[in-house]
């Protein structure tokens, strides 16, 4: 490298990648870098929502249209294999009792990923207007032992309270929604945040055959320390293909569970059926709720599966 080559480092955070040119973020700039770094050889793909370290060319690269390159990727709290993203900090996870009807393992196990993975669960009830205030009620009454946070609340009449609560939420972190097609995600998202993009329905990101297109994860900065993951297509197939945890890991990603995990009469107790066993009698006096149980017992013969080479750090 010869002297007037040297540049200058820098850090910034990645919104996007579209054709191997990442858009970074660096004091209310956007640099455009390709990407060069030793991380390369470590496998590491740098994504959405990466901090980095970044050096602008002397003289910005014509051929590639970029005026930089990423040198290394900072250590990630997390990072989502589809869509491709890395550091989120909340997860607002968004289910519906009508149209669709919700799963609760599919919620479940969309909060232990969350857990897993250090993302703040959220848990938003949409479409109230179509449901009857006793099933809202049973809703919340099984997902208040959770202890995280939950909104109910219809997105086509919006509740202003509600909307600056949610809003609230999005403060100073990097926020992303999931939920299955078809739950108000887009909606939700365009009431809250007019300026970010988001098309309602999900047509516009499917072919003419059906096929989802790809379509590149990005990362909206709504303040100078807030941001929204683009998520169009974020369904529960999606978290899927990387669900991988052991056994022994998935009680303490129902944090409901963890004020009872080491009280149980025997250390090895799996909290299925066993005798003594705290987690059970939790659900005797209503501490842990019964349907949350049954989807840490449907999950763990689910992970149980797995051998350990397959598990992700
Ligand atoms: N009745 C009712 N319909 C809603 C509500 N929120 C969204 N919708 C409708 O549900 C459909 C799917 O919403 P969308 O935001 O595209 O869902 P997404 O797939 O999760 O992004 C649209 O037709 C919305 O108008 C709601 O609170 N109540
Ligand atoms: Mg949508
Ligand atoms: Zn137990």
């Amino acid at each position: 490298m010869s002297m007037n080559q040297s540049a200058q480092e820098r850090t910034g955070r990645i919104l996007s990648c579209i054709g191997g040119i990442y858009t970074v973020l660096s004091k209310s700039r956007e640099i455009q870098c390709y990407a060069k770094g030793t991380f390369r050889h470590d496998g590491i793909t740098p994504l959405a929502g990466d901090y980095v370290t970044f050096c602008l060319d002397q003289e910005p690269d014509q051929k590639r249209n970029a005026d930089g390159y990423i040198k290394a990727v900072h250590p990630r709290k997390n990072a989502l294999v589809r869509p491709p993203l890395a550091n989120i900090d909340r997860l607002f996870l968004v289910a519906t009792l009508h149209d669709p009807v919700y799963s609760p393992l599919a919620l479940d196990k969309m909060i232990v990923l969350a857990v897993h993975n250090r993302m703040e669960p959220i848990l938003i009830l949409n479409k109230c207007d179509l449901t009857r205030e006793p099933e809202v009620q049973a809703f919340f009454s099984v997902y208040k032992t959770v202890g995280c946070p939950i909104f109910t609340l219809s997105a086509i009449l919006p509740d202003p309270e509600i909307q600056e609560n949610i809003h609230a939420l999005t403060k100073g972190v990097t926020s992303a929604f999931a939920g299955a097609s078809g739950v108000g995600k887009s909606t939700i998202i365009n009431a809250l945040f007019p300026a970010f993009d988001c098309e309602t329905g999900d047509l516009s990101t499917k072919t003419a055959r059906g096929k989802h297109t790809t379509r590149q994860s990005r990362l909206f900065q709504l303040d100078e320390t807030s941001y929204l993951a683009d998520t169009p297509g974020f369904t529960l197939l999606d978290f899927e293909r990387f669900f991988f945890i052991s056994k022994e890991e998935l009680p303490y990603s129902f944090p409901e569970f963890v004020p009872f995990l080491g009280q149980c009469k025997y250390t090895k107790c799996t909290h299925k059926t066993e005798d003594g066993c705290a987690i059970l009698a939790a659900i005797r006096v209503g501490e842990v709720s019964a349907s949350r149980h049954e989807s840490y017992v449907s999950l763990l013969s689910e992970v149980s599966v797995h051998k350990p080479w397959e598990i992700i750090e």
